[in-house]
């Protein structure tokens, strides 16, 4: 069977999933976002991450089905809590085919009303490794900017996306990959890479989000290097089912 007609088939009877992780800010350790990350879930009950699905689903056309799946499974699950906290921010994952689909600001829209959210708690987090026309990606992104939404490009420091671009999107904050929070184990060399990205965003007002935060070690080290800084990772906590969110991290009140 093709990966499309599994995807379909997993659309169709429902057995996709959405796990949240936290990202806090070092500096006082407050909860200040969740990413949504989806599974699939296979006839067994195992969840699949997504590494092994989006990609087949990006060159098979039904990735935007998906993200919209997530999109209203997300505002379902974390409504409250973005109407309880408005510091806090929902993080989705879109590809750039969502992005340049005019449709899906028009979904967004409905769907942030029907839920109460507000567009400016909601992220989206795009790769580098689109390979949609730079100028074009960035006019779409300009739209949804407008409307409110914000940006994060994800995997930073991974994808060939040219730093000119990056300066003229409308994006809110830079994920570090954590390939260069790895790094930071050898911290002569990693320190130096991560140190290099905080100065970039300082530069283009950006927030800066590290991402795979294992040890406490590293975390030290983030704080060190530029005060501001979120973080995301197994340190922190696991992608997690909303009801295990909700208990691990109760809405302040
Ligand atoms: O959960 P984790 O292994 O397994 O996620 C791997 C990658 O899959 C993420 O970095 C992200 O880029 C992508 N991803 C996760 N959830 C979604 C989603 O809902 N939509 C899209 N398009 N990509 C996602
Ligand atoms: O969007 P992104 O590529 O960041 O997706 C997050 C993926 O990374 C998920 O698959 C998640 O399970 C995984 N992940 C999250 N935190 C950590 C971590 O601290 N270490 C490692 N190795 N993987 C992580
Ligand atoms: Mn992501
Ligand atoms: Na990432």
């Amino acid at each position: 069977r093709s990966w499309r007609q599994k995807l379909q088939r997993a659309l169709d009877n429902n057995r996709l999933t959405v796990h949240y992780q936290p990202i806090i800010r070092l500096s006082d350790s407050t909860l200040c976002g969740a990413e949504a990350l989806v599974r699939l879930v296979d006839f067994d009950g195992t969840l699949i991450p997504p590494d092994q699905f989006i990609p087949a689903a990006e060159a098979s056309g039904v990735v935007e089905q998906i993200t919209r799946r997530v999109v209203k499974r997300a505002f379902s699950d974390m409504g409250p809590r973005l109407s309880a906290d408005r510091d806090f921010y929902l993080s989705i994952n879109v590809s750039s085919d969502d992005i340049l689909n005019r449709d899906f600001l028009g979904f967004l829209d409905n769907e942030t009303k029907a839920r109460g959210v507000s567009p400016g708690q909601v992220a989206l987090e795009l790769t580098e490794r689109s390979t949609a026309s730079p100028e074009r990606l960035t006019r779409a992104m300009e739209e949804f900017s407008r409307n409110g939404y914000q940006f994060l490009i994800d995997d930073f420091g991974t994808g060939y996306s040219s730093l000119s671009y990056i300066a003229r999107m409308p994006i809110s904050g830079i994920k570090i990959d954590r390939m260069f929070t790895q790094a930071l184990d050898q911290p002569s060399v990693g320190a130096v890479i991560v140190s290099k990205v905080c100065e970039l965003a300082a530069a283009l007002k950006v927030t800066l989000i590290c991402e795979g935060v294992e040890t406490k070690a590293q975390a030290t080290i983030l704080a060190n290097i530029y005060p501001d800084i979120c973080a995301q990772g197994f340190l922190i906590g696991r992608p997690m089912p909303v009801e295990r969110f909700s208990r691990t991290f109760p809405v302040a009140s």
